[in-house]
């Protein structure tokens, strides 16, 4: 697994643990007034707890507040008390992620694609609430002794990747002016040097187009040949470049600077975006020449040729990158609802444990005898009849379970009775 990376403030990538709120308790009570001939139970139900969500903000750059606080966690929910009173729900838990964060497991399955501001998507629910005694009175059991327990909130660990959402990725060999650019056509300070590398994290800049259009433009860490098999920064700033609308190809003019000329630095370029993923180069793209103040006679020039120091053709090079932005959000399909794919853990499993005894999991088979107190007999002879019905009773003697066995169900253990 890859540790969270990210010199400065920028984190792209990050492990998150969520965790949803225990539900409350049910309680166990019995009415008891002078005044009243009969009481009963009254037992009130705890509350649920919280639910964890992970919501699109654009206001959230990076991932860089879970890594050192990689822990997230909903409330839980009170537990119930007597006079039927409920336990309160516990609060559920935004937590917000920058857009363009790609939710998955630690196996690397997609859960989640959260692209736009309000994106959300539940990470981990809250557990229910457990019933109080009151719940169970019936005909045959007029003073239940027993409430169910609260069930525990689910809990666990997420990768996060943030790909940027921008209209325009600019691309391009190391110290060709990516960055002095943005800073020319948005209000973007990145650090500029007369030296390769100088930046190594995505900036984001807004570029104001006329007629109020805005563009999202990410200078990206330059890339050199190579890059694919991990030269330079390797390729693993490229995920930016995954869900841009727009590719600017920067290539260099300026003379003397030892880079290939200007049309094989765009070959290269593109020989490296295509390594890392052939649909890059379908996308659509601008090619310009930079510092063009300082080119030297050679023949070779893409047509647009600007100078982010003297502003030289930058106006022309926003007004292609508009256009060129403008045709592809028509071109783009109504999104759908991110991709979502949740296990369903209703049921329950069998299995055995090292010790040779069965384990049955499941939330339907743990909720069965998570009661207050089974060690009262009309609270054991409920959890056994829920059991029957689930059919755990079946699945153990299918399994091969002979009377004898030790049988692990959540908390509780006990030998397994061959049913006569
Ligand atoms: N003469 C001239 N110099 C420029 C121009 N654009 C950038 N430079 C200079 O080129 C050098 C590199 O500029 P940067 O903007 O840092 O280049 P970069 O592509 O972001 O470089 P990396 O972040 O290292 O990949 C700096 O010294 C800039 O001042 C230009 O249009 N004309
Ligand atoms: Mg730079």
């Amino acid at each position: 697994m890859n540790r969270d990376r990210g010199t400065g403030d920028f984190v792209d990538e990050c492990n998150l643990c969520v965790r949803g709120g225990d539900g409350g308790a049910g309680a166990v009570s019995v009415r008891r007034e002078a005044h009243v001939p009969k009481g009963g139970p009254d037992g009130g139900d705890g509350g649920a707890g919280g639910d964890v969500w992970l919501v699109a903000d654009r206001n959230v750059s990076s991932l860089i507040a879970f890594r050192d606080h990689p822990h997230r966690r909903a409330a839980s929910g009170k537990h119930g008390s007597g006079k039927k009173m409920h336990g309160a729900a516990g609060g559920s838990l935004e937590v917000p992620v920058p857009e363009g964060t790609v939710v998955a497991d630690l196996d690397g399955t997609v859960l989640a694609d959260l692209v736009e501001q309000g994106d959300r998507w539940l990470a981990a629910a809250g557990g229910r609430g457990g019933r109080g005694n009151a719940r169970f009175l019936s005909n045959r059991r007029r003073a239940p002794s027993f409430a169910e327990q609260g069930e525990r909130g689910e809990e666990r660990w997420l990768r996060l990747e943030l790909k940027l959402m921008a209209d325009v990725a600019i691309v391009g060999f190391p110290n060709v002016g990516k960055s002095t650019l943005i800073s020319r056509i948005s209000a973007a300070k990145p650090k500029i040097a007369d030296y390769p590398f100088t930046t190594l994290e995505p900036n984001l800049g807004v570029v104001r187009g006329p007629g109020g259009t805005d563009l999202v433009v990410a200078d990206i860490p330059g890339l050199i040949e190579g890059a694919s098999e991990g030269k330079g920064l390797g390729l693993e700033f490229l995920r930016h470049v995954e869900r841009a609308r727009v590719l600017l190809v920067l290539v260099d003019l300026a003379e003397g600077t030892g880079l290939p000329d200007p049309a094989a630095q765009e070959r290269i370029l593109l020989g490296e975006l295509g390594c890392y993923q052939p649909e890059l180069l379908e996308r659509r793209r601008v090619t310009a020449g930079s510092r063009a103040d300082v080119a030297g006679p050679d023949g070779s020039r893409p047509e647009l040729v600007i100078s982010a120091v003297t502003g030289q053709g930058t106006d022309e090079l926003v007004g292609r990158l508009i256009q060129e932005v403008a045709a592809a959000r028509d071109a783009e399909p109504a999104r759908e609802a991110f991709v979502l794919h949740r296990p369903v853990a209703e049921g329950f499993a069998v299995g055995r444990d090292d010790d040779g005894s069965f384990v049955v999991t499941g939330r339907e088979a743990e909720r069965a005898v998570a009661l207050s107190d089974l060690t009262k007999p009309d609270a054991l002879d409920f959890a056994q009849h829920r059991l029957r019905k689930l059919g755990v009773d079946r699945a153990l003697a299918r399994a091969g379970a002979t009377g004898g066995d030790m049988v692990r169900i959540g908390d509780l253990s006990f030998e397994y009775q061959e049913d006569t």
